[in-house]
């Protein structure tokens, strides 16, 4: 399959792992958008939110879990901290397989752009 993030996973192109357990990465935004902007995708393909089944349940609370664990290791937590899916073209998603956004090290604007 022609993803990136599942190429990512398989170590075919690199990138800086901050996290790694047997379903999750997490790793460092080639173009952060924030102090800190960490990534964390689930190792299976899934193209976008729309995709999920109810067996993926536990899978997107690890993501969120994951989150909240990296961001208290990189200092992030108690200033606070936002996480982001984007979905599909409206919701700005460039790369199709499924990936939370983890924004901090300054304060953020809402609404969102
Ligand atoms: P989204 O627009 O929500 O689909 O976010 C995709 C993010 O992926 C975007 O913030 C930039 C990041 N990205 C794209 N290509 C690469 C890459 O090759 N390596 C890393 N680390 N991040 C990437």
């Amino acid at each position: 399959m022609d993803c990136l993030f599942c190429k990512l996973v398989a170590r075919e192109i690199p990138a800086d792992i901050v996290f790694e357990d047997d379903d999750v990465i997490a790793f460092r935004d080639i173009a952060p958008q924030a102090p800190t902007h960490i990534l964390i995708i689930p190792k299976r393909h899934i193209s976008t939110l729309n995709d999920l089944t109810e067996e993926d349940c536990a899978l997107v609370g690890r993501l969120q879990f994951t989150a909240q664990k990296i961001a208290k290791e990189v200092g992030i937590a108690d200033d606070g901290y936002r996480v982001v899916m984007n979905c599909n073209e409206d919701g700005g998603q460039t790369v199709y397989h499924i990936h939370m956004h983890l924004l901090g090290g300054r304060g953020m604007a809402w609404p969102p752009g």
